[in-house]
């Protein structure tokens, strides 16, 4: 009984032998523990309470926990994307802020992250401040400069590195420029057409007497003005010169703070119509942030393929988002619910696709795995019914042990759920059960109700079962192998098959090999071929921990192994 719940026996590698002595004295203890309390018991409510207290580390922990953490401060991180409204609040106004997400970075670098991408920060008037009035503030919601500069500095002090939101496609039409714009073309006498040596910020935006796609009507005028996404939106002119030099000063001001990098939202609205002219955009702005700032990480929103998404590495950049693995219908929501042509297998081959496709356009990259963002509805939604849980934790390690710099969303370390509608995408942080606990934001106003179906991180957190456990375990494997997100990465499709996907990772000397079964079958696999020696990290999603003996690797089902 104790061997089957520590996986001891199962697990017969070199290393696994080395630790069998402590493991069985955990175990014991453990054991022990339990019986003592199951021999006091008189009712039932006492020994639960006691219970609880006893935490009985998982045998993924157990076995992840002889892994130190081995991080290279690189653009090779674990990023974690905050909308700061919804996360942490300091002055008990219900909405999130800077100083409530300085309060909470124990918490990430708990977790294990080492990068934190920031929704927009500067002034709005949305909640969700994707329209900015002035892009060398805070907007008050959320601070001030000083709380930023204080943010920065304790990231930095735990080497987490710091990217914003940097949203240059489009401004509110309540900044400064649309405003003097607006009103100098209302001005305007009747077939008359503006000059920019009268007000300089016609040339900011782009105003046609054509009614065209994607362009609102200027209340009072006859000039319509372009705004892909919303009338209160308008799109920059990111040719003018002039706009060029406003965002020089941009990117100065918040690289100067001693922000890492930056998210830039919309890239493939830079110049709705025509591409050459985007990927121009995106590599002026690329070489402004990189003179200045050599290191600086810089990741692009392009949702669309990676067919064509990967064109826009040739503008420099380090990363595009890679959009195809994320949501319901991307390859790991496709490999988990069945619907994959060659089931595991279907991951690899996705991979290697994407690589070659980018290597077209660039030498020098870092793919951006994701698997949910504020524009999507949360993970946990995508499964339901059987193994639901397993699906929910197996898909997080499918996105985190990518090749790349990977992307987590907030709350999905606990399988929040929110879909309906973009508010509901955004709910609060749940860290406690309790609405009135430190902390605790209300989320945005028109979010709609939504029934969840795990726990709050309090309770999560004392169980070596929950998602939050397995996303941490997840993320500490990616920080002890480094060769796991760089180098090398080998699909190696004769072994794997439909329930066993298995790669090769190699880096500076240093190789793993994964081996992933995001199927509901147990599997198998002999892998001496591939010059293992042991078994040195797994995932379970369930009780039942993964194993490797004399070359073979035998996985639960939904669980993961890591070899050396
Ligand atoms: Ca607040
Ligand atoms: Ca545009």
């Amino acid at each position: 009984m104790i061997n089957n719940k520590i996986g001891g026996h199962n697990m017969v590698g070199r290393a696994v032998n080395r630790l069998a002595g402590r493991l069985t004295a955990v175990a014991l203890t453990a054991a022990m523990a339990v019986s003592m309390l199951a021999g006091c018991a008189a009712g039932g409510k006492n020994t639960e309470t006691a219970a609880k207290k006893e935490y009985k580390p998982s045998a993924m922990e157990q076995m992840n926990a002889k892994n130190d953490p081995n991080v290279i401060q690189d653009n090779y991180r674990t990023c974690y994307e905050v909308f700061v409204y919804s996360f942490f609040d300091s002055d008990g106004d219900g909405i999130g802020d800077l100083k409530g997400l300085t309060e909470k970075l124990d918490y990430i670098e708990g977790l294990g992250c080492n990068e934190i991408w920031m929704m927009p920060i500067m002034p709005s008037p949305s909640y969700h401040k994707y329209d900015i009035t002035d892009y060398m503030n805070i907007d008050k919601q959320y601070g001030t400069l000083d709380d930023f500069d204080a943010l920065i500095t304790e990231c930095h002090k735990r080497n987490i590195n710091v990217i914003i939101d940097f949203v240059m496609n489009h401004t509110s039409n309540e900044h400064p420029w649309f405003k003097a714009a607006a009103d100098y073309i209302k001005s305007l006498p009747d077939g008359a057409e503006p000059d920019p040596s009268e007000c300089p910020y016609v040339d900011y935006y782009n105003f046609s007497k054509t009614n065209a796609g994607g362009y609102n009507q200027l209340p009072g005028t006859n000039w319509y003005y372009e705004s892909q996404f919303v009338d209160s939106m308008p799109d920059l002119n990111l040719q003018s010169e002039a706009v060029r030099g406003e965002i020089d000063k941009v990117t100065s001001f918040w690289l100067d703070r001693g922000v890492d990098g930056f998210r830039l939202d919309a890239v493939l609205y830079y110049n709705n119509n025509n591409q050459t002219e985007t990927i121009d955009d995106l590599t002026w702005l690329v070489n402004n942030v990189k003179s200045k700032k050599a290191d600086a990480y810089m990741v692009g929103e392009g949702w669309t393929t990676y067919r064509e998404y990967a064109k826009y590495y040739k503008s420099g950049i380090d990363s595009m988002f890679n959009f195809d693995f994320s949501q319901q219908d991307g390859y790991i929501g496709k490999v988990l619910n069945g619907t994959a042509n060659h089931g595991a297998s279907t991951y690899g081959n996705a991979i290697v696709d994407v690589e070659n496709e980018i290597k077209k356009y660039t030498d020098s990259y870092i793919d951006a795995p994701f698997y949910t963002n504020h524009d999507m509805g949360r993970s946990a939604g995508y499964y339901n019914g059987d193994n639901a849980e397993e699906k929910t934790k197996m898909a997080q390690a499918m996105n985190l042990l990518m090749p790349g710099n990977a992307f987590l969303y907030y709350g999905d370390e606990i399988g929040m759920r929110g879909a309906a509608n973009d508010e509901t995408k955004r709910l609060a942080m749940r860290w406690s059960g309790d609405s009135k606990a430190k902390g605790m934001c209300v989320g945005p106003q028109n979010a709609e109700e939504t029934e969840q179906t795990y726990d709050t991180l309090d309770k999560q957190m004392d169980d070596p079962y929950s998602i939050y456990n397995f996303v941490k375990q997840t993320i500490s494997i990616r920080n002890a192998f480094p060769e796991i997100a760089r180098g090398t990465n080998t699909f190696e499709k004769d072994l794997s098959n439909e329930n066993v996907c298995i790669f090769t990772r190699e880096y500076n000397g240093e190789k793993a090999v994964l081996v992933f079964n995001p199927s509901k079958d147990e599997a198998s696999v002999d892998v001496s071929s591939l010059g293992i020696n042991d078994a040195v990290a797994m995932l379970q999603t369930t009780k039942k921990a993964p194993s490797y003996k004399d070359g073979t690797a035998k996985l639960p089902a939904y669980s993961v192994l890591v070899l050396k």
